[in-house]
């Protein structure tokens, strides 16, 4: 008799990681009147384990192009062109969460549906999971009175919700209250017009200027004054905050303006 010997072979147990994004469970949750306010999206990714989720990522898909929005990420960046925001997010390990907030500037509506996907480089056991979707309202702002300022604002400034007077000047600053409307800017208080505070000029141009929540921004680029066509660079939306632009260009000679856009 002979004894039989028997070589099991086999590799490693394969890594698993069941990564997790949670938008909200509800449907309607978030609702903004269109020029005055933002949506905001807690996106809270996890990993549950039981391995670490190397390269882990996110991708947080707006509506398409047509519904109209902006957004902007404090994780990862906004495509404008696919309406993603994309960002990775490196390992997680095991019971990690990250809070990744995303701002869209609402310019129609009135459902905007944002759907958010993450996923890692080692295998889900669970991808169920790894969807989470929001609807939200946008809601058209109101101008009963047709003067092109909407009710709301007319009711901020001046207490009432029509006749904002919109040719007029109050405050002598040469910007009429529509204008100052179209700036979000007080009309009782002298302002400077909107203006483009800073070009830096290194490796590429750097347009720095201030924007307001409700508004989008267009940059837009010439090589020369001459020329009557401007060329488009990009598309911010406006967080509050002084935001600048990258021009990657290294032309040297670029002129630089900033369109508001007023949904
Ligand atoms: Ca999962
Ligand atoms: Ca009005
Ligand atoms: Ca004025």
């Amino acid at each position: 008799m002979q004894d039989l010997t028997i070589d099991l072979f086999g590799g490693p147990s394969p890594q698993l990681a069941d990564v997790a994004v949670l938008k909200t469970t509800g449907l309607i949750t978030t609702v903004a009147t269109i020029g005055r306010e933002n949506l905001a999206y807690l996106l809270t990714v996890s990993n549950a384990g039981p391995h670490i989720a190397e390269g882990a990522w996110l991708v947080d898909r707006l509506p398409p192009t047509g519904t109209a929005v902006f957004a902007s990420s404090d994780q990862g960046a906004y495509d404008a062109t696919t309406q993603r925001v994309k960002a990775q997010l490196g390992n997680m390990g095991v019971g990690e969460s990250l809070d990744v907030h995303v701002a869209v500037t609402p310019i129609g509506g009135p459902m905007i549906t944002n759907w958010a996907e993450v996923g890692s480089a080692v295998i889900d056991p669970l991808p169920a999971n790894n969807t989470s979707h929001v609807v939200s309202v946008a809601i058209p702002a109101l101008d009963t009175d047709r003067d092109g300022i909407p009710d709301w604002w007319t009711q901020d400034q001046f207490g009432r919700p029509t006749n904002a007077l919109p040719n007029d000047d109050e405050d002598h600053d040469l910007i009429t209250t529509l204008n100052e409307y179209r700036m979000l800017s007080s009309p009782h208080q002298a302002n400077l017009p909107f203006r483009i505070e800073e070009i830096g000029c290194v490796h590429g141009g750097l347009v720095t200027f201030e924007t307001k929540v409700g508004r989008t921004y267009e940059v837009q680029f010439k090589s020369n004054l001459q020329a009557t066509a401007w060329w488009p660079l990009g598309v911010r939306g406006g967080t509050d905050a002084r935001v600048s632009y990258y021009d990657p260009s290294e032309d040297p000679l670029r002129f630089y303006r900033v369109i508001i856009r007023v949904p």
